[in-house]
């Protein structure tokens, strides 16, 4: 092969091979498609003289590098995406005309993008926090996204307040800290002072916040939504996604190491799951109710602050999505995503709550605050994938060839040229309604119950998501300096329950204070309902979730190979952590090549874990604090913990004394730890703070 160049490789004598013409692919090219001769030297006078203004190739190249940054999003900055399609499993004509649901088996192409709320785009996955669950259908009639959380509520109720919302949440301007998270004061202090906040935080404060990952967690539309059907019937809709993995979260202190042990893991796991071809999977539900049911239900459902229990309206599965495709290039498509609520379809339509016409508004701004030009619909990952024809014209990065005389209308410039015309009879209307009254800033009196739905919550979690959402406030609110702002905090709490105030008050070591003032008598009649619960809609399986095995040099191949083959036929991932990345010999001589050293895979990266070491090995490793906090982690995680016969001594250092929870492992019981693995974890063993 010819060298297209050789006096720069010459003369710096090494990466000769960079400058030959590529044998496989393209030959590299500026932007302009200019073939490069060398990409390695800048133009010089002189060998070692200055760099030439001439040196195209040099400037266009730092040019391009100094603008690849563009503003993260204010907030849900950090997030990760998948493609997927959405198929209908029942067409619900009679309720809608949208495209999605017109007939069983057809499928819709869909993005999807979660995310975490308050951190930085490069912050950890495993913040508290709210998830961010957006949904971009690409469907027949127009894109239709759903910009949803994994909680159903939200904190405010006027869109008016979202500013001071994430301004409190956000780092403190006057220090620049704390990153991605809510345990400080600014954030406590705004909430103390918003009653309407107390039955979100009650979500926040609750295990959703800290999903395993994104496959094991709801979603949520959040608001009321209007179904609208080919004869113009219109009903109130709300949207729920439920995990076909079922929920499951880890717990708070598993968190906290999870994002020193792997900032990403949320990300990594979805990718994993995809990349394996095991898909994830949601059934689109929807709760369907018409105006009798909205006048005579207790709370508004305009309010964002409150649900509608499912045990009153049923959810009703319509639809599934399946993510099955990881983003090509995670830039140009899950950072130039650009969701909108008030991208709707002909068949949707939205509701007056207030929330959500405020975010009609916010979406599109800030689309062109992030992506610079208001063409921003033609980048291929937000660009429809039906046909679009308008007459919005130019703009900075105009991509289409808009062609014909007339860029108006009406317009009579002959026939080819007249171009799109509204369809009066098939395309988009607005379901027709009466609206009246004064014109005012007013929150509406039906808005001012903020505390029976909270108590709803609060009763409907099982004792051990009880006590960690009372250890979450604990947490968050001792991170706060100013006494005041707790003791407000408690005020609120004692309006929701008396176990709980004085749960939190035990943690803070606080005398518990009067309750707060309340708008309205809150309502202690509200039944518990089994669908707010984590641990009553978990998973009845291992499938999809992580075995961490550790091993050494001589542990029981014919073990390994036991618990190996029965977690991966349960569709379960095996992971082998050693005390070193090299390969080791098992007894039996099969030669495995582990996947972690375990100084890099701390147990709280698996869901359940088998310590199997040789005798030897387990002697060596109880000398080493990784693997006794390998042991430990896992055991006061109340994860179950298979162990061998040989793991005795390492058992012991980590003191360790197996319970119900921690079966000796022969090859005979691999099965039997397996189907314990299906329960979350072993919430029986007592905790250790
Ligand atoms: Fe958002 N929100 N939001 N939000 N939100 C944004 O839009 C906003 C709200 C949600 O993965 C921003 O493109 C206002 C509720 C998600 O790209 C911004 C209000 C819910 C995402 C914005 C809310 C959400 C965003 C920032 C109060 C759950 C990430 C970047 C009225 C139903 C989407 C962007 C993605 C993102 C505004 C409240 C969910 C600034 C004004 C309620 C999942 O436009």
């Amino acid at each position: 092969m010819a060298r297209r160049t050789t006096t720069s490789q010459d003369r710096t004598g090494e990466g000769g091979e960079l400058h030959q013409a590529p044998t496989r692919g393209q030959v590299m090219t500026t932007a302009q498609g200019t073939p490069m001769g060398d990409d390695q030297n800048s133009l010089r006078a002189g060998d070692r003289g200055p760099t030439l203004l001439e040196d195209f190739a040099m400037r266009e190249k730092i040019f391009h590098f100094d603008h690849e940054r563009i503003p993260e999003r204010v907030v849900h900055a950090r997030g990760y995406g998948a493609h997927g399609y959405l198929e209908c499993l029942d067409p619900v004509t009679d309720l809608t005309r949208a495209a999605p649901f017109q007939r069983k088996g057809k499928r819709t192409e869909a993005f999807v993008r979660f995310s975490t709320v308050a951190g930085n785009l490069g912050s950890f996955d495993l913040a508290r926090d709210v998830r961010g669950f957006a949904v971009k259908l690409y469907t027949d009639e127009g894109n239709w996204d759903i910009v949803g959380n994994n909680i159903p509520v939200f904190f405010i109720q006027d869109a008016m307040k979202f500013p001071d919302l994430v301004h409190a949440v956000k780092e403190e301007q006057d220090r620049g800290w704390p990153q991605a998270q809510s345990a400080h004061d600014t954030f406590w202090d705004f909430i103390s002072l918003m009653p309407e906040s107390t039955h979100m935080t009650l979500w926040q404060m609750s295990d959703r916040a800290i999903p395993r990952s994104f496959r094991f967690m709801e979603g949520f539309g959040v608001h009321t939504f209007r179904f609208v059907n080919a004869d113009g019937d219109a009903t109130f809709v709300k949207f729920h996604w439920k995990p076909r993995q079922g929920l499951q979260s880890v717990v708070w202190n598993e968190a906290v190491k999870i994002n020193g042990a792997d900032p990403d893991f949320h990300r990594r796991d979805l990718y994993a799951a995809i990349e394996a071809g095991d898909f994830p999977q949601w059934d689109l539900g929807v709760q369907v109710f018409d105006e009798a049911f909205a006048e005579e239900f207790e709370f508004d459902v305009l309010d964002a602050t409150k649900i509608i229990p499912e045990e009153q309206v049923p959810v009703r599965v319509i639809a599934r999505l399946t993510l099955d495709r990881v983003a090509t290039n995670v830039f140009a498509e899950t950072e130039q995503v650009a969701f909108c609520t008030q991208n709707v379809v002909p068949g949707v339509d939205f509701s007056d709550d207030p929330l959500l016409q405020g975010r009609n508004f916010s979406y599109l701004d800030t689309q062109l605050k992030r992506l610079g030009s208001p063409n921003f619909t033609q980048i291929p990952i937000n660009a429809p994938r039906c046909p679009v024809a308008h007459f919005q014209r130019d703009g900075h990065m105009q991509m289409s060839p808009q062609e014909g005389r007339a860029n108006y209308e009406p317009n009579s410039l002959g026939a080819a040229e007249r171009g799109p015309r509204a369809d009066v009879e098939h395309g988009y209307t607005s379901v027709p309604r009466e609206e009246g009254g004064q014109v005012r800033r007013v929150r509406s009196e039906t808005f001012a119950d903020h505390y029976s739905q909270a108590r709803q919550f609060w009763i409907s979690q099982t004792e051990v998501e009880q006590r960690h959402i009372v250890a979450a406030y604990g947490f968050e609110l001792g991170k706060c300096e100013e006494p005041a702002i707790r003791t407000r905090m408690l005020g609120n709490l004692r309006n929701v329950h008396e176990d709980l105030a004085q749960g939190v008050a035990d943690e803070l070591g606080m005398p518990l204070p009067e309750a707060n003032p309340a708008a309205i008598e809150p309502r202690t009649d509200l039944p518990e309902s089994a669908a707010l619960s984590i641990l009553r809609n978990g998973p009845d399986s291992f499938a999809g979730r992580k075995l961490g095995v550790l091993v050494t040099a001589g542990s029981d191949g014919a073990l390994v190979k036991a618990l190996e083959e029965a977690f991966t036929r349960a569709g379960a991932l095996v992971e082998y952590v050693a005390p070193a990345a090299g390969p080791i010999k098992l007894k039996g001589g099969r030669k495995l090549t582990p996947d972690h050293a375990v100084v890099g895979a701390p147990s709280v990266l698996f869901d359940a874990v088998a310590v199997v070491p040789s005798a030897d090995g387990a002697e060596a490793l109880a000398g080493r604090k990784t693997a006794c906090d390998f042991v430990d982690d896992a055991f006061a995680h109340q994860k179950f913990l298979g162990w061998s016969a040989d793991a005795e001594a390492l058992l012991d250092a980590a003191g360790v004394t197996p319970d119900d929870g921690c079966p000796e492992l022969t090859a005979d019981s691999v099965a039997g730890f397996l189907e314990q693995c299906a329960a979350l974890r072993h919430w029986e063993r007592p905790v250790r703070d």
